[in-house]
């Protein structure tokens, strides 16, 4: 499916004979599983490679806050207020970590933050969806911050070291993001009314499939994953990540009492996990390629809030000057 969409195949994988010496060193030292830094020799594919996924990973923290920042006025509590401003905040911390972990690769934030803008670089596809009811921020919590989760947690061993080190620190905040969603779920659902609860189901069923759509396309279509897992930036593949959110997930849905919305959703015993349908691959080119029902308000946003910004990025750069000339005088 992917092939017939872009053009780019699958990225051939070089054996350990057709490596210079010091590409083959390199292996090694991932195969040892030894962390790669900054100042180390790295492949430029290797470079660009994590170029490309974080600077994706911090678009998407930062295009993420816009979703939830939709409800930061109608929250229905103080309390709820509190915490929905604190996971934002949170978003925009792991967005800055993540751009810093891209710039010890050499790469300029202020270009690639253009490409998000220009429509270069991609983020991902589930935050170009709408939050229609105060029950999608229970949903995005538990769901999509659940599957950033699965993701994350991987991702703690991958051999980038300062990609590493940021991710530990960011799954500790997403574990409390991921709990507050499933709180806001579970109130609605043990205490709600008849309406309330079936706002529950509706936001399931919207936002179910985006949130496996996450993980990216299956293996065999993904043109990036042999190269990343020798590497070992990824450590598990895209089919084997969703199969884990599906069987963590399945349990807490229905504890909550609701159902998906996918009639082959069971547990297979043979297999020791739970069977699904097929995601609607075309829906997920279609947002990737910019066509999603949010894609234009996102990037929209995203650009005014820089421009409305830059007001305040220069007058930071002229006291930091200031006080750099203190400083020298
Ligand atoms: N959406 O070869 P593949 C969060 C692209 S947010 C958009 O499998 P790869 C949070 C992919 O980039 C979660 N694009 O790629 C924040 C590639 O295109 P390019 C963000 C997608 O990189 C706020 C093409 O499809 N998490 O935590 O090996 C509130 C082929 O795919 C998507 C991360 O970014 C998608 N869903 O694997 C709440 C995690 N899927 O770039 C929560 C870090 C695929 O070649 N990233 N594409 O043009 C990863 O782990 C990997 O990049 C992916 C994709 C698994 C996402």
């Amino acid at each position: 499916m992917y092939a017939q969409l872009v053009e780019t195949g699958a990225k051939r994988v070089k054996s350990l004979d057709e490596m210079s010496p010091e590409e083959r060193a390199f292996q090694e030292r991932i195969d040892a599983e030894i962390k790669i830094e900054p100042k180390n020799w790295m492949p430029d594919g290797y470079r660009q490679t994590l170029i490309r996924q974080i600077s994706q990973h911090a678009h998407s923290e930062v295009v993420g806050m816009l979703p939830e920042g939709n409800w930061v006025t109608r929250a229905p509590t103080l309390k709820r207020k509190l915490q929905l401003m604190a996971k934002i905040q949170d978003e925009a911390g792991h967005g800055l970590y993540l751009y810093s972990a891209m710039e010890t690769l050499g790469a300029d934030r202020d270009e690639e933050i253009e490409k998000l803008h220009n429509g270069k670089a991609k983020y991902s596809s589930i935050f170009n969806y709408p939050t229609l009811s105060w029950a999608d921020i229970g949903t995005i919590g538990w769901l999509v911050d659940g599957a950033a989760i699965v993701n994350q947690v991987v991702l703690q061993r991958t051999s980038y070291g300062p990609y590493s080190r940021a991710m530990i620190r960011i799954c500790k905040e997403e574990s409390f993001h991921q709990r507050q969603g499933y709180q806001i779920l579970l109130d609605l659902m043990r205490h709600g009314t008849d309406e309330q609860k079936q706002m529950v189901q509706d936001s399931i069923n919207r936002f179910w499939w985006p949130a496996l759509m996450m993980f990216g396309p299956h293996d065999d279509d993904s043109p990036n994953s042999q190269q990343s897992m020798a590497w070992k930036i990824k450590r598990k593949s895209n089919d084997e990540l969703r199969q884990m959110f599906i069987d963590q997930t399945v349990p807490q849905l229905e504890f909550l009492g609701c159902t998906a919305p996918d009639p082959d959703l069971k547990w297979n015993e043979e297999r020791g996990h739970y069977d699904f349908g097929e995601i609607n691959w075309q829906e997920f080119y279609d947002v990737l390629k910019g066509n999603g029902p949010c894609n234009r308000e996102r990037i929209a946003t995203r650009k005014k809030a820089i421009e409305e910004g830059a007001w305040v990025r220069e007058a930071a750069v002229a006291y930091a000057e200031k006080q750099k000339q203190r400083a020298a005088a």
